[in-house]
């Protein structure tokens, strides 16, 4: 099997576009910085990494004649709110576990941004008090349960999409895409810098990545940002998820550790609180580049990226690829550490 052999429902409007981070890159002095956008490639409620990831789950939802999705994250999961999107594009009924992950006390945060568009696109959503965790919740199994019970189909999405047995294949493929977009650019990415928490984004990437050095492609860094201050957890996640995704295309060796780069330090010490080289990264990144980045996910990466090109981590001549993963909606229960 190759990544081009399994389907892929289109919800993008086609690759993401990839551009040069002029003002960033001069800031810094140090390496080329770029960014590929999956925050504007999708025109379901302002799509974002599990756009990507969807593609490959939705043929299996209708083979399988699901009615409803199910699916799980924080107050403001970026990606509840996509597969609220999708349900409502493909006409499915859609069941959402907001459990309470990050102990953050503004008093919107269950109502506005990512929560409030997934109640607007007809959700049925449901707060639970439980913390933070990535691995398979009782109360989403609960869920589960309950729409059979009520005589219901439903289809069973992970928190992010991770744990789904074809939760890496939509960055796989992004992989390739960079390839492709790399020959129209004449431009090679050395470095590939992405934030990571329940892990499949990156997890894919890395396979995807190995799969196309083994056809020939000169190597490549693929940096990890943890953002999930678990970073034991995450990293055997990446590493778990990378090894099937790596299966499931065909690759016919197995991965090196020295391909699942996690790094930690930018995470602060829990999930979903933004620390000082959070809210720096978000302001530096929207005053020299107009690019908005929050600070649950993005603003922990841009952080980290911010100070590996500052400390020389990353080389001079070096060229890096940003992945923008989305989530700005969230940035609406955080208004105060911007006032
Ligand atoms: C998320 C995840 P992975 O979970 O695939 O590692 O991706 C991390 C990530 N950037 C990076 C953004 C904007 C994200 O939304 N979000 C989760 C959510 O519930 O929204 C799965 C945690």
């Amino acid at each position: 099997m190759a990544i081009t052999d399994f389907e892929r429902y289109p919800l993008t409007f086609g690759p993401s576009p990839v551009h040069h981070l002029d003002r960033l890159t001069a800031h810094l002095g140090g390496a080329h910085l770029w960014a590929k956008r999956e925050d504007v490639s999708s025109g379901l409620a302002f799509g974002g990494n599990k756009t990507r990831k969807l593609e490959y789950i939705v043929p299996d939802v209708l083979a399988q004649d699901a009615d409803t999705l199910v699916s799980i994250g924080g107050y403001q999961s970026n990606h509840t709110r996509q597969v609220a999107a999708v349900a409502a594009k493909l006409g499915l009924k859609c069941r959402l576990i907001q459990e309470r992950w990050v102990d953050w006390d503004d008093p919107v945060n269950d109502k506005v941004g990512n929560i409030l568009l997934s109640r607007i696109m007809g959700a049925d959503v449901r707060l639970d008090p439980a913390g933070f965790d990535i691995g398979i919740r009782r109360s989403w199994e609960e869920a589960i349960a309950e729409v059979e019970a009520a005589g219901g189909r439903p289809y069973a999405i992970p928190a992010g999409a991770s744990e789904h047995k074809f939760g890496g294949l939509g960055f796989a493929n992004w992989a390739y895409e960079v390839a492709e977009q790399e020959r129209q650019l004449g431009v090679f990415f050395d470095t590939i810098v992405v934030c990571t928490v329940t892990g499949s984004t990156h997890a894919g990437m890395i396979a995807g990545f190995a799969a196309l050095e083994d056809e020939g492609g000169r190597p490549r860094r693929v940096i990890g940002i943890d953002a999930s201050a678990k970073v034991e957890q995450t990293r055997e996640q990446v590493g778990r998820i990378a090894r099937n995704t790596a299966k499931l295309i065909g690759l016919e060796r197995d991965l090196r550790d020295d391909e699942i780069t996690v790094f930690d330090g930018w995470a602060g010490d829990y999930y979903g609180i933004p620390v000082q080289s959070t809210i720096d990264a978000i302001r530096l990144s929207g005053r020299l580049e107009g690019m908005i980045i929050d600070p649950v996910y993005e603003g922990k990466s841009m952080a980290g990226l911010i100070d590996l090109v500052s400390q020389g981590e990353i080389g001079q001549d070096s060229t890096v690829l940003y992945a923008h993963l989305g989530g700005q909606p969230a940035l609406n229960a955080y208004s105060g550490i911007f006032d």
